[in-house]
């Protein structure tokens, strides 16, 4: 370029024969096609590589744009709380159970000194729960609202409105207890069925409040239940608890 810009103004001479480092506008003028003329040569070299960087921005940009638009979904799901309803018969251990789930620290033997209190209505505990079930570390963790539903019929007028867009309900009885035993098909009735939900999206305990020491009793689940998954427990079950919950919540 700069040899060629030497032999112009040296050598060449404009259409009087004079050279053209004696006539600057001719010099000029002679310039400025040379400069066109190495701009559309430096053009025609880089136009290709750079069409073809700037359509790989172009899709590496898209490709961020859907990646964060897909993580966004996830995120939105996983943000989404469950609302499960923990229903059965009155004095059953619902309350004991939630406050032990709630509390991932907790025993459910914590329960034992409290003096019984007939839940009014429903209470709803708001935690984490899912993943491997063992506390706030483990990964894919939803968050969960159980209503604690109390098991007097006094209240039952108010549940239409706590069923309201229930994901999952989970049943507590004893299977010691036989009015429990003839109870419990129709709070699976109520809560599962009239509610439209596969027995998939329901899980039971079948919560014994003491077990004989060297005989064990036959448990006793009513064949309406035979479909939804059935977890035996007791004062001394508290993994099991926790991990058919964690479980659980994480098939739903
Ligand atoms: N021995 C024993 N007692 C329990 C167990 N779980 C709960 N209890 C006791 O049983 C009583 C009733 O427990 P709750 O958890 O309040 O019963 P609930 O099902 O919530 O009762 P409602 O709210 O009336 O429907 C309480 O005095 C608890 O301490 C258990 O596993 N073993
Ligand atoms: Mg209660």
């Amino acid at each position: 370029m700069v040899f060629m810009l030497l032999t112009t103004v040296f050598f060449e001479r404009d259409t009087k024969g004079l050279p053209l480092k004696e006539n600057p506008r001719a010099l000029l003028g002679m310039l400025k096609v040379l400069v066109r003329r190495a701009r559309d040569d430096l053009e025609a070299l880089f136009a290709f590589p750079l069409r073809v960087a700037l359509l790989l921005t172009q899709d590496i940009f898209r490709f961020f744009l859907t990646f964060s638009k897909k993580e966004k979904k996830t995120l939105n799901a996983m943000s989404d709380k469950l609302k499960i309803l923990l229903v059965g018969p009155e004095k059953a251990g619902k309350t004991t159970v939630a406050n032990f789930l709630a509390n991932e620290k907790g025993k459910l033997a914590d329960g034992k000194d409290m003096p019984y209190r007939s839940t009014c209505g429903a209470r709803i505990l708001e935690f984490e729960a899912g993943g491997n079930g063992r506390g706030r570390d483990s990964k894919m963790q939803t968050s969960v609202e159980l209503w604690d539903v109390s098991g007097s019929q006094r209240f039952e007028s108010s549940w239409p409105a706590i069923m309201h867009e229930a994901d999952a309900v989970v049943l507590l009885y004893n299977p010691d207890n036989r009015p429990h035993v003839n109870e419990i098909g129709l709070w699976f009735e109520w809560f599962v069925q009239k509610a439209g939900l596969s027995s998939s999206k329901c899980l039971v305990f079948a919560h014994r409040m003491k077990t004989a020491v060297g005989c064990e009793i036959q448990l006793r689940v009513p064949h309406i239940l035979s479909k939804a998954q059935v977890v035996e427990s007791d004062w001394d079950s508290d993994d099991s608890i926790r991990m058919a919950f964690s479980r659980f919540v994480a098939n739903i």
